[in-house]
């Protein structure tokens, strides 16, 4: 047996049935090993589109998604995506191929520091160091990734341990479990305290706490306390326009209770006018620490400490009161306008049209994938869906279509939407034939609005009306690009045409690109007041 053998042996062992990956000289021993062996690779256009794909994998299964590139110039061209992954605290484990040990440091082909150049976007890194230990490093990268506060972990792979013979046929390693803290019993004991003589107390979640398995935790904890919670995933933080009135809600609240989110710029470090000043903020956090913004500070795992002030939360009585209603209520209210404007027939098409025309189908249980800009900030404002995922607190624009392949991968029964700007399109639109290679048939829908909208608005905002530059586009036919890559492809000019549209690419049965020519117009913000609109 091989090092790259026991290396697929254990990634089998690990439920791991797609690997992620862009090929190259260092990594095609594990190509090779996967034959026959159960473990397929999904062969992507560009390195970072297959860590946004491990990325995604790893927020919608909550196991870690595996991402296998090249040495050098092909692992630094995933480590953007590894900064999402990060911030998305998402589990996964990216694999390099790496110059092999006798030639280190001797100028090797791609030789470079790439545990270094990972490190400030993972939650470990290192280089293998042996063939015979090649199954423990995956084992170990997998637990790391998928423990306390989950995210992207790096293990470099020289080519020579991958070639190399084991020095004895040895059973490929199953999963680790890593112990990860618990708070102290008089810790939740006092957060209990807090909240329960709160009047207005608001949970905050991160990435991680929102989604599936955790959030269940929360929305239990939630109806035993009557404490809400509101979840802080959008780099446009308490401005996230998906949170709708509730922004609003928050410099009302008296007590905070940070669960599993940082004290960051997205919750603007607690500070006024987003928090009333004498808000009471508490953090549960597995690297929480004291501060002076925060009165109690559990160092822990969320999770398990949820599991833990549920408990308790059940031997005492808990006074309702109307503030759970009216948080609920508020997250539900959109502006009274967005109704007339979501059946305005005018062109361009108002980007609330697109969301009206999509909405049916989120209804019907397909899944949405939101990235950034000013249409992708709509779509999330204007958007329910059962499972949704976004760019993210990193920020970054770009990942929507990968992570729309990794849904399809994960979820094939369900209708997959990709909801991006002109702009956002380019970065990763090559992945539509990958999506064409694969049978994943997932749905873009471009809004083109001829910009980079986020970066002109801001323009406008900061230098004036006058002093725009440099971020137009043309209105470009994506759609007949798609076709060239043998998907199917629709240019959307009416609001009347959206939903035929919509249903023609569905019913195509092939990865789609529906390019709707929409009005550039600024994202709905809400702000202090805007409660009740
Ligand atoms: C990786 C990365 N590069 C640049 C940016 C800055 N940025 C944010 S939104 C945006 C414009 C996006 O344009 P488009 O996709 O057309 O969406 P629009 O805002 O026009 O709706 C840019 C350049 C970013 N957030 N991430
Ligand atoms: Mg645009």
């Amino acid at each position: 047996m091989t090092g790259a053998e026991l290396l697929v042996e254990t990634l089998r062992t690990h439920g791991v049935k797609t690997v992620f990956s862009l090929s190259g000289n260092q990594i095609l021993s594990i190509y090779d090993a996967t034959i026959d062996r159960e473990v397929g690779l999904l062969h992507t256009r560009h390195e970072a589109a297959a860590a946004h794909m491990a990325d995604g994998w790893g927020r919608l299964t909550e196991t870690p998604g595996v991402a296998l590139v090249t040495a050098g110039p092909g692992h630094l061209n995933a480590i953007s995506a590894l900064y999402s992954a990060q911030m998305a605290e998402s589990p996964m484990v990216f694999l390099s191929g790496h110059a092999p040990r006798a030639q280190r440091g001797r100028g090797a082909f791609q030789e470079m520091d790439q545990v270094g150049a990972a490190r400030p976007v993972v939650k470990a890194a290192w280089v293998a160091e042996s063939a015979d230990g090649l199954g423990d490093d995956i084992a170990r990268a997998f637990a790391i990734a998928a423990s306390g506060r989950p995210g992207p972990v790096h293990v470099s792979l020289p080519g020579d341990l991958l070639e190399a013979k084991l020095s004895d046929t040895r059973p490929a390693p199953g999963p680790l479990r890593l112990e990860a803290p618990r708070p102290a019993d008089a810790a939740v004991r006092r957060i209990l305290d807090v909240l329960a003589e709160a009047k207005r107390p608001l949970i905050l979640l991160g990435p991680a706490m929102a989604r599936a398995k955790r959030r269940a935790l929360v929305d239990r904890f939630s109806e035993i306390t009557g404490v809400p919670a509101l979840v802080m995933e959008s780099p446009r933080g308490v401005n996230d326009p998906a949170l709708h009135a509730a922004s609003a809600c928050l410099p009302e609240a008296d007590v905070v209770l940070l669960l599993g989110k940082a004290l960051d710029y997205a919750v603007r470090f607690g500070q006024a006018p987003a928090f009333a000043p004498g808000a009471r903020v508490l953090r549960i956090d597995v690297d929480a620490a004291a501060s002076e913004r925060v009165a109690i500070s559990a160092a822990a795992d969320p999770a398990l400490a949820l599991d833990q002030l549920t408990a308790a939360a059940r031997e005492r009585a808990w006074q309702r009161s109307a503030w759970a209603d009216e948080v609920a209520r508020a997250r539900a209210t959109v502006p009274a306008e967005w109704g007339a404007l979501a059946r305005e027939n005018r062109r361009p098409i108002h980007p609330l049209r697109v969301c009206a025309a999509l909405q049916p189908l989120l209804d019907r249980d397909a899944l949405l994938v939101a990235d950034g800009g000013e249409f992708g900030q709509w779509a999330q404002a204007g958007l329910e869906a059962g499972t949704r995922m976004i760019n993210g607190l990193s920020g970054s624009i770009g990942s929507a279509i990968p992570l729309a392949l990794a849904a399809k991968v994960a979820q094939p029964d369900r209708t997959v939407l990709a909801v991006l700007g002109d702009g956002t399109f380019g970065f990763h639109a090559m992945e539509l034939d990958t999506a064409v290679r694969y049978g994943l048939p997932i749905i873009t829908i471009i809004g083109n609005d001829a910009r980079w909208n986020a970066e002109h608005q801001l323009q406008r905002q900061h230098y004036g009306d006058t002093r725009t530059v440099a971020c137009e586009l043309l209105p470009t036919r994506y759609d007949q690009m798609a076709v060239a890559l043998g998907a199917h492809g629709a240019l959307v000019e009416r609001p009347e045409d959206l939903e035929p549209a919509l249903a023609r690419a569905v019913a195509s049965g092939k990865p789609a690109c529906v390019n709707v020519l929409i009005d550039g117009l600024a994202a709905p913000t809400y702000g202090a007041g805007a409660k009740g609109h």
